[in-house]
């Protein structure tokens, strides 16, 4: 009896012991079988290895527009990228172009060419301000007027349902099967919120109405266009300390990953530490909400550090067990028609070799490196 009754209390101990673990899900309860893969799998694969992403990779690069399977990151290192980024910004208005002169419908095509070589997709959006009609970086006064009840609602809400008429057409076959699913996105809507440059920004809406903004986004792509293959990255620029990256989280179910933006810290030795406790504060607050945790954004236009990317980026991924958990690094894109606006190298750029090193690396992979990101291990 007694034997029993320890048995139990072990037992229940352990059970109070496992409640205290985040659940480790997607944040939608109906995500697809593909998306809930890609999350899981990239959580098991965080401690182990971190992607490499670039915008825009087979869209342009410099000095070339559009030409079928180019790319400047495969022409230098023999390997795509493993993270895709895309902006849709311009979709709101049913262009046929996004904001860099993009066509949608190639868009579309790259996108579906990437996932079907086991690459993984983001979207963000540089979305026009809904109240002025300028760009992202108008920063007239706009989150209050779009939210329910406001002004502009009812645009804001058209603008989410081309958005969603868009992802809808995101459908190809993953690696190894035959039959067509819709494609698991990262997407990372209104980015870089502790700065004030968009009008999301910080100064130009409350925490309160930042958040309202999030969840209704949310919940409208979910529950009224039916979307569920979204992981939603909440994604700041640089921040002080967990409480300032915290201000304006909407929940963790509305939330899969933790990442920040930063193009400044990673330049210099004075500068490095404050990139690697953003690294480390962003992986600890995503461990333990059991999210995923990544550098969304970061480049050093044009690379003027010819090792900048194993003497400095590398040096702060690579600096401990905790930094090595962000599952993946996203540079900016190579413009094609603004001459030293590009993030990754291109064939003879001094950086090259060193880009190079950093694939050679065994923490960092690119797409010829990734496992099969959409299959599901034991049904989970
Ligand atoms: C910015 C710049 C702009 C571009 C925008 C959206 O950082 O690259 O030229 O229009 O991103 O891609």
């Amino acid at each position: 009896m007694l034997r029993t009754l320890l048995l139990l209390g072990l037992l229940l101990l352990g059970c109070n012991a496992a409640d205290s673990q985040p659940s480790v899900a997607p944040s939608d309860p109906e995500a697809t079988a593909e998306t809930r893969a890609l999350f899981h799998n990239l959580y098991r694969l965080a401690p182990r290895a971190i992607l490499y992403g670039h915008q825009d990779d087979l869209a342009y690069g410099v000095s070339w527009w559009a030409e079928p399977g180019r790319s400047d990151v495969k022409a230098v290192t023999g390997s795509y990228p493993a993270v895709y980024g895309w902006d849709v910004g311009d979709l709101e208005h049913g262009a046929e172009r996004n904001l860099d002169g993009v066509r949608f419908d190639d868009m579309r095509r790259w996108i579906i060419e990437g996932f079907q070589r086991g690459g993984i997709i983001t979207i963000s959006w540089h979305m026009d301000n809904p109240v002025s009609g300028g760009n992202a970086w108008d920063t007239t006064r706009a989150v209050d007027a779009i939210l329910p009840g406001g002004p502009q609602h009812a645009l804001f809400r058209s603008w989410l349902d081309r958005f969603a008429d868009f992802v809808r057409t995101l459908r190809g076959v993953p690696p190894g099967r035959t039959d067509t699913v819709a494609i698991p996105i990262i997407f990372r809507p209104y980015h870089e919120w502790t700065g004030s440059w968009f009008w999301w920004g910080r100064g130009h809406c409350t925490p309160d109405e930042f958040i309202q903004l999030w969840r209704f986004t949310v919940d409208y792509l979910r529950r009224e266009k039916g979307l569920h293959n979204l992981l939603l990255a909440y994604s700041s620029d640089r921040f002080h300390s967990p409480e300032d990256y915290l201000e304006r989280y909407p929940g963790d179910d509305y939330v899969d990953l933790l990442g920040f933006d930063d193009y400044h810290s990673h330049k210099s030795e004075e500068t490095l530490p404050f990139l690697i406790r953003e690294l480390h504060d962003v992986v600890r607050m995503a461990r333990a909400r059991g999210k995923l945790a990544a550098l969304t954004e970061t480049g050093y236009e044009a690379i003027p550090d010819s090792t900048w990317w194993t003497g400095k980026l590398l040096r702060a991924l690579d600096h401990d067990d905790t930094t090595r958990q962000i599952i993946y690094v996203l540079t900016w894109r190579n413009a094609y028609n603004r001459p030293g606006h590009y993030f990754a190298p291109y064939p003879g750029h001094p950086s090259a070799e060193d880009f190079r090193r950093f694939k050679a690396h065994p923490l960092i992979y690119f797409e010829d490196e990734l496992p099969d990101l959409y299959r599901l291990e034991n049904g989970r």
